[in-house]
């Protein structure tokens, strides 16, 4: 038994040196330790033994329990150690390295604009406010004073989604349910997309943007409107800019007026851009009827407004000089690429 126990010993040692991994290493600790283990099965014999030798030799297996547990223990410290110094190795990191260049994208031109656009009119202390694209005609048309007959109600020229229901000819209707929903003072502009049934050409698209703007209290007048769009003109093109109104007529205002602003690019002498004329319209606007702020519960006896709207392609396609709208909406990246800041 005493042999048995040595060559145990001994071939636990050799076994043990040779294991690399933990999976192996568990498996000689069933093989030599385990309930069903080599040890064990010598320990099931002590019975045989004599009284004077059963105690020599439970002495010595447990030494050569012990001895092999030892040995197991320095071994699986080892193998850590080992699989430490592998992974740290294999997950070095070189810092050094040079990156991969990322290439960042640009604002559209369209975005540029229409940023600024908001930062002027948020710093004369208006929201901005937004609504769905896909609208009742009540909204888009009888809340603002349009007239049953009126052409830009036809087919023609507006797409139907409903009897009732078309896609947005203008920003307008988000203001028409801004009125609905809130009491005067109302100070908010309304950018988004709009609809018109056009065909497509070098200044016309069936989707474009706008931006329009309403303010509603009382003894809201229309120095009020040119002093808030001359400081709009003067924050999109400088402190120089002048402006000017022509009248016209919208239904959804009176008195109107066409706004233009003296040419940026000739300063008024007349040029290229401005056709000759010395003055680029860039928005229409007027005060708000009173069918219109009846119509969204205002009283116009005690509240009055002004109203104004601009084409959001015309402004950034002056600005720029660019000659076809379609440029605005091929995301042709040679062209996109003209305006990263
Ligand atoms: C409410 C009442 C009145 C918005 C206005 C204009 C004048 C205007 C055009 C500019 C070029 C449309 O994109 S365009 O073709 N818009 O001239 N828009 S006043 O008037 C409103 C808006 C909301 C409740």
């Amino acid at each position: 038994m005493k042999e048995a126990l040595q060559k145990i010993a001994q071939e636990a040692k050799e076994a043990l040196q040779r294991c690399q991994d933990m999976k192996e290493l568990d498996a000689l600790r069933v093989r030599f330790l385990g309930k069903k283990g080599e040890l064990t099965g010598i320990l099931k014999q002590m019975g045989k033994l004599s009284a004077e030798e059963r105690p020599v030799m439970g002495q010595l297996a447990n030494e050569v329990r012990a001895e092999i547990e030892r040995e197991l223990s320095d071994r699986q410290a080892a193998l850590k150690a080992q699989a430490l110094e592998k992974q740290l190795r294999d997950e070095k990191i070189d810092v050094t390295m040079e990156g991969k260049a990322v290439s960042l994208g640009g604002k559209h031109p369209l975005t540029i604009v229409l940023d600024e656009i908001k930062e002027i009119f948020m710093g004369m202390g208006f929201d901005v406010v937004t609504g769905p694209e896909v609208e009742y005609v009540r909204y888009n048309f009888d809340g603002l004073n349009v007239p049953e007959s009126h052409p830009s109600r036809d087919e023609q020229d507006t797409f139907y989604i409903r009897d009732d229901i078309v896609l947005r000819t203008q920003t307008s209707p988000v203001q028409v349910r801004m009125m609905e929903q809130s009491k005067p003072p109302i100070r908010v502009i309304a950018p988004g997309r709009v609809y018109r049934t056009d065909s497509v050409d070098a200044t016309h698209s069936p989707l474009f943007h706008q931006v329009e703007g309403l303010v509603v209290d009382k003894g809201v007048t229309m120095a009020d409107l040119r002093g808030a769009l001359e400081a709009f003109a003067k924050g999109l093109y400088g402190e120089d800019a002048q402006i000017r109104f022509r009248p016209h007529h919208f239904p959804f205002t009176e008195p109107s007026a066409e706004v233009d602003v003296m040419c940026f690019a000739c300063q008024g002498k007349g040029c290229r851009l401005c056709k000759g004329e010395g003055w680029i319209e860039i928005l229409g606007a007027g005060m708000v009827h009173p069918n219109v702020l009846k119509y969204c519960g205002i009283d116009p006896y005690e509240y009055s407004g002004f109203a104004f709207g601009l084409g959001l392609e015309r402004i950034v396609m002056r600005k720029y000089g660019i000659d076809d709208i379609r440029l605005l909406f091929e995301n042709d990246l040679r062209f996109l690429r003209q305006f990263s800041e």
